[in-house]
């Protein structure tokens, strides 16, 4: 399907208009659920939930002290996660911005590990030196936890261009924001995904603000799904990102054309944070008004893909009340190790700095300097 644009299809677009929350998919459709069994479709329910009890934590502990520095919550996108990476292999990768604990959850990496990484602590999964924006996993492809707006695009350039160039058939996701369309790297990594047909797919969360500002003050393009149609062969679409399935169906199609075509894909899930930019900022501010964070709140995916499962007969509240308890406990037992995990010591601010090799080039560089003085 190379030369096409024409990824908009009625099973995976959502034609809610850019104003509001759009609208919770039909149960009635006989292929709502995907062909999910029960299991499948309640497993997805499970990982939503355990990010947003594990997000509240986060903001629990952070305001007595636990958390340093910056602290940037998820809490209302968990559907864009959960429904991108729930479909990946453990031979893909997955790169993201700083707004990464869950789709770092998602992904496989413990939420005690995440917590102790919030925390600086030595077991967290950057061994406590990057923080809440720098979640990494190597073993799990996870590459991040990135701090500058679009700078991992080309990152994930790289990677498509690494299994094209190593014949694998894996796929890149990378998550960013709606803040990112603005920069130079997201054409130049739109126009190499396309022209050199990288197996990338590119999963803009449009949760309608950077900071303090309007995606719609800011962008020239008010559609942003528009901003990967002017790109031959990059496949670009929007889906509703309050909606896990609909995000797991236009996913499942993104990977399909990535393994089998090698084409790109620029999904637009639109969402919401319900929170701040970041811990240190208030619920709403005055950029957006409280009446709008209400109503994504009443639209809220997990309340909505609960109900969704509950009217087909798929989940029983009690199940339900169990899913959340275990959540909860999960969230606090993350708080518990990271509170155990001690801080890394003074001399580990000297590793991992440079490359193994590193050593031979330092004594090298020093007599270098020695010559100078
Ligand atoms: C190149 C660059 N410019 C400015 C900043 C400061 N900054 C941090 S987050 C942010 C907003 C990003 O918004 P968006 O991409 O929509 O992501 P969201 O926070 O909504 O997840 C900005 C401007 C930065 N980190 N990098
Ligand atoms: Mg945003």
């Amino acid at each position: 399907m190379s030369g096409s644009n024409s990824g908009r299809s009625a099973a995976t677009v959502s034609d809610a208009p850019a104003e509001g929350a759009p609208e919770a998919g039909s149960s009635s459709d006989p292929d709502v659920f995907l062909g999910l069994s029960t299991e499948e479709c309640v497993a997805l329910l499970r990982e939503m939930i355990v990010e947003r009890r594990f997000e509240e934590k986060a903001a629990e502990v952070y305001q007595v002290g636990k958390i340093g520095g910056f602290c940037h919550l998820y809490i209302g996108q968990e559907a864009v996660s959960v429904g991108t990476i729930s479909p990946l292999r453990d031979d893909d990768y997955v790169i993201t911005a700083y707004r990464d604990h869950s789709q770092a959850i998602a992904r496989g990496i413990s939420p005690n590990a995440v917590m102790a990484e919030l925390y600086g602590r030595v077991d967290g999964c950057s061994k406590g030196f990057g923080g809440s924006m720098h979640m990494f996993d190597k073993s799990l492809n996870f590459m991040g936890g990135h701090g500058i707006v679009g700078s991992h695009l080309p990152i994930a350039i790289g990677a498509g261009y690494a299994i094209r160039y190593r014949g694998g058939d894996q796929v890149c996701l990378c998550f960013f924001g709606d803040s990112v369309v603005n920069i130079g790297a997201f054409h130049e990594s739109m126009n190499m995904a396309a022209r050199w047909k990288l197996p990338v797919i590119f999963v803009l969360e449009n949760n309608r603000y950077g900071m303090g500002t309007d995606y719609r003050r800011v962008a020239a393009v008010k559609e942003l799904k528009d901003r990967g149609r002017g790109y031959d062969g990059l496949t670009s679409l929007d889906v509703d990102g309050m909606d896990v399935l609909a995000v797991r169906r236009a996913m499942d199609e993104a990977i399909g054309r990535a393994r089998e075509e090698k084409t790109p894909s620029f999904i637009e899930a639109r969402c919401f944070r319900y929170m701040g930019h970041s811990m240190a900022d208030p619920m709403h501010g005055t950029y957006r008004t409280r009446e709008e964070v209400e109503k994504w709140r009443s639209d809220d995916p997990i309340l909505a893909f609960t109900r969704q499962l509950m009217d087909a007969g798929r989940l029983t509240e009690e199940e339900y009340k169990e899913i959340d308890r275990e959540a909860k406990e999960i969230a606090e037992e993350s708080a518990a190790f990271a509170d155990r995990s001690p801080f890394p010591d003074a001399e580990a601010l000297y590793r991992y700095v440079y490359s193994d090799g590193y050593p031979d080039d330092m004594r090298r560089r020093d007599a270098w300097r020695k010559e100078l003085r």
